[in-house]
């Protein structure tokens, strides 16, 4: 472990400079940009071990395969100990097209062994691709795929396919149902056929029929249609969907899980009745969000009815305020979890992409819980990523003045766990919140860095992947307002000068998150891995995960530092950072 005496406490006049002054010439941008649906038969050849040097973007510990183009991570299960992940992905380039399933496992969630494409278009209900899909453990410990297979005709039909040898623990062949497609449009059942897609991991009820539903929309109604079946393999629409919602476009990705009420432990798909509670999570097509609900499932009725109070729009509750999405949980039936599985896409610009080839990484997989207000859930990275914690360096009851930043040295700051947590003193001088700043991804970016004239509290927070002479760095921070009954803190993960390269995508995110900070110090834990900073604020009430492509805070040229640009003191109870060691990834 590292002493004290290596966290050195600096005042840092040209780093003030560029947080007061730095975010005058901010653009605003509402939304990150997408480069899907891009179709590329070009092949990129390039060395599968390029070092860092050549290639300074690349995680060390994040799921990534050694190149191409990959999205939605799909049907992640456990079977016999071992956990499979698939994930869409291009063999033929860094862009989007082509889609199979490509598939790896592990044993801990970690490290990752890379096996052969396990579904691929093969048959006339998806012989133009094979797109999303859950796993399914049928009794008898029988896993099966439901996925959207695309026809000759370009409709999206519902296709169900079964390992060829359940002896084999790595599941590495598939078979493909002789009666798909199971599900399809037909001119009776008013489904768009271009808007049909994402079966959800089926649930059985009480009754002994299986449910699934299938993400889609009609006119600017996103909608979750449901079918059931007693064998699994003739399935039946239900008359109603499950849930619908006008106004939030194409819902992709469905998941629908059920969550305890009280404690962490996770539940499987057939827990019904007063101990637990449902969550319907949708990928917004239009805005490119993962966005979710709690409430209640009648199994009866077959219909999910949202929490009063639950906000069901393209504001809703979001797993992640970052980039993240087209995710996924499964119950993890050897540790009792439910666990989240999520794709961050580029902020990199297509060229850049083509140029490094490759495109895409899964999140670290979070566990997942119900809140103790029973409003939320909450996220915190699965536990087995801890293994690759070393070098731990500590700091204890270090007051920040205005202006200060300390530096956490001693660990490789490009490949980095970090946690904070800071007490503030004195919240009088709290910024009035006024009420038409109601988006806090907006607030984020108009507010910056830099602190306001009329004192406040915060920004305070982290630095990370920040260059030698400050000209670099991804600021992640908490400032805290007075709403009109209570105080309300934002978070906030600022890109906006994370690189020099003019062509990324460096829109600020932010969120509020519900807590007191009167009675609980303001914590946060970034992941940090070359590209990528996945941030946890208050153990996980609030997300946000930030792409970003460093020039000259690459390898070992990378510091991390705490600062505090608030008016008022406030004081880090604890910082504890650690070197990050890599895994081994496909
Ligand atoms: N990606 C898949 C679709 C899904 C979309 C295609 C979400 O099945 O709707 O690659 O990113």
């Amino acid at each position: 472990m590292a002493s004290y005496s290596s966290l050195c406490l600096i005042m840092n006049n040209i780093f003030l400079f560029f947080l007061l002054f730095g975010h005058e010439f901010l653009q605003l941008q509402a939304f990150h940009h997408v480069y899907r649906a891009q179709t590329s038969h070009s092949t990129v050849h390039h060395n599968h071990h390029q070092h860092h040097h050549q290639q300074p973007h690349r995680t060390s510990y994040h799921f990534q395969p050694p190149k191409n183009w990959i999205n939605d991570p799909n049907g992640p299960m456990i079977y016999k100990g071992i956990y499979h992940l698939f994930y869409q992905y291009n063999p033929k380039g860094a862009v989007w097209g082509n889609i199979v399933w490509a598939h790896s496992t592990s044993t801990d969630l970690i490290n990752w062994e890379p096996h052969d494409h396990a579904i691929y278009p093969s048959q006339p209900s998806d012989i133009n691709g094979c797109w999303s899909g859950s796993a399914t453990i049928l009794p008898g410990e029988k896993p099966a795929i439901l996925y959207t297979g695309i026809n000759p005709k370009n409709q999206q039909v519902q296709n169900l396919a079964v390992p060829k040898n359940l002896s084999d623990p790595y599941l590495r062949e598939w078979v493909k149902s002789p009666n798909n497609p199971l599900m399809a449009p037909t001119p009776q059942n008013h489904i768009n056929a271009s808007s049909f897609r994402d079966p959800t991991t089926a649930w059985i009820g009480p009754d002994g029929e299986w449910r699934v539903i299938v993400g889609s929309k009609l006119d600017a109604r996103g909608l979750a249609v449901m079918y059931r079946s007693k064998d699994f393999v003739k399935w039946n629409q239900v008359d109603h969907p499950l849930h619908y919602k006008d106004g939030m476009g194409m819902w992709e990705c469905p998941d629908f899980f059920p969550v305890a009420k009280t404690g962490r432990k996770g539940v499987e798909t057939r827990v019904y009745g007063s101990q637990v509670k449902h969550v319907l999570k949708v990928s917004l097509d239009d805005t490119k969000h993962d966005v979710y609900t709690v409430g209640t499932y009648n199994w009866q009725k077959d219909i999910y009815i949202p929490n009063k109070g639950s906000i069901e729009s393209y504001n809703g509750l979001r797993y992640d305020y970052g980039k993240y999405y087209a995710s996924k949980t499964f119950f993890d039936s050897q540790k009792k979890r439910r666990v989240l599985w999520g794709w961050v896409n580029e902020s990199s610009s297509v060229d850049d992409d083509i140029k490094k080839g490759w495109s895409g990484v899964q999140a670290i997989p979070r566990a997942v819980w119900l809140d103790a207000s029973g409003k939320q859930l909450i996220q915190w990275p699965v536990v087995e990523i801890q293994k690759l914690r070393n070098n731990k360096v500590k700091l204890t009851n270090e007051v920040l003045k205005k202006g200060s930043i300390v530096e956490a040295k001693g660990v490789t700051a490009a490949q980095a766990d970090v946690e904070i947590s800071f007490k503030v003193e004195n919240f009088k001088k709290a910024e009035i919140l006024k009420p038409e700043w109601k988006d806090p991804q907006l607030l984020c970016s108009q507010k910056g860095t830099s602190t306001t004239k009329s004192g406040s509290v915060g920004p305070f927070g982290l630095l990370v992947l920040a260059s030698n002479d400050l000209k670099e760095y991804t600021s992640v921070s908490f400032r805290v307002f007075k709403g009109q009954h209570k105080y309300v803190v934002l978070m906030c993960s600022d890109q906006s000068r994370s690189s020099l390269n003019s062509n990324n995508d460096k829109t600020t995110y932010g969120a509020f998150l519900d807590v007191d900070p009167t009675r609980e110090n303001l914590s946060l834990r970034s992941l940090i891995d070359h590209s990528i900073v996945e941030s946890f604020g208050i153990k996980g009430k609030g997300c946000i995960t930030a792409r970003v492509y460093p020039t000259l805070a690459i390898g070992d040229s990378v510091g991390l530092y705490a600062f505090n640009n608030g008016t008022d003191s406030v004081t880090i109870t604890k910082l504890t950072a650690w070197s990050m060691k890599k895994a081994l990834i496909n």
